[in-house]
C-alpha cells in the first residue's frame, strides 16, 4: 500500500518534505509527483485513474492559492484524498485553506491546516488511515508516538536542569 504526495508545484516541495520524513520513518511506500490542477489537467487525471493499480491507497494533495488540486483529485477517485493548503504569499494560506476545505457536497476531501504542521499530519493521517489493515505499521506508529513523548519529555527535563 501507497500513499501518493501530488504537489502544485516544485516550489512547494521544500515545506513538504518533512511530511515526506514522516512516511520513510514509518516505512510507508509513496510516489512524490509535481502535477497541476491548472497547468498539467489531464495529468493529474492520468495519474489519479492509475495510482491504484500501483498499489496508492491515499492522495496528499498541496497547493496553495486558488488550491483546486485536491478537489480535482478526489472528483476523480473514492480513495481519501487529505488536501494541504499551502501558506503562500500574499495570502499566507489563508485562500489555499478555503479552497481546499469548502468542497460541495458529494466531493470530499479531508484538510490539515496551512503552515508546517499541515505536511506532518497529512502523513500521519495517512498512516492511521493505512494502519486500519496494517498491523505491522499500527505498531510503528504506536513506537513513533512514543518517541515523541519522550522527546518532549527529554526537552522539559532539559528545560528543568537550566531554571
Ligand atoms: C499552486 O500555485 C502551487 O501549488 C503553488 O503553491 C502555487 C505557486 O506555484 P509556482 O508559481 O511557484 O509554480 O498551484
Amino acid at each position: 500500500m501507497k500513499v501518493a504526495l501530488l504537489m502544485g508545484s516544485d516550489s512547494d516541495f521544500p515545506r513538504l518534505e518533512p511530511g515526506l520524513s514522516i512516511l520513510k520513518k514509518l516505512g510507508i511506500a509513496f510516489e512524490a509527483r509535481v502535477l497541476s490542477a491548472h497547468r498539467t489537467p489531464k495529468a493529474v487525471v492520468d495519474f489519479v485513474e492509475q495510482a491504484p493499480r500501483r498499489g496508492v491507497r491515499v492522495f496528499l494533495c498541496a497547493a496553495g492559492g486558488a488550491a483546486h488540486l485536491a478537489g480535482v483529485v478526489s472528483a476523480h477517485t473514492d480513495l481519501p484524498v487529505i488536501g494541504i493548503p499551502m501558506d503562500n504569499p500574499p495570502l499566507g494560506g489563508l485562500d489555499a485553506l478555503l479552497s481546499t476545505v469548502q468542497m460541495p457536497g458529494g466531493v470530499p476531501v479531508a484538510a490539515v491546516g496551512a503552515g508546517a504542521g499541515g505536511p506532518v499530519n497529512a502523513a500521519l493521517f495517512a498512516a492511521r488511515i493505512l494502519a486500519l489493515s496494517d498491523e505491522g505499521l499500527a505498531q510503528r506508529y504506536a513506537a513513533w508516538r512514543e518517541q515523541e513523548s519522550a522527546r518532549v519529555a527529554q526537552k522539559d527535563a532539559a528545560l528543568q536542569s537550566k531554571l
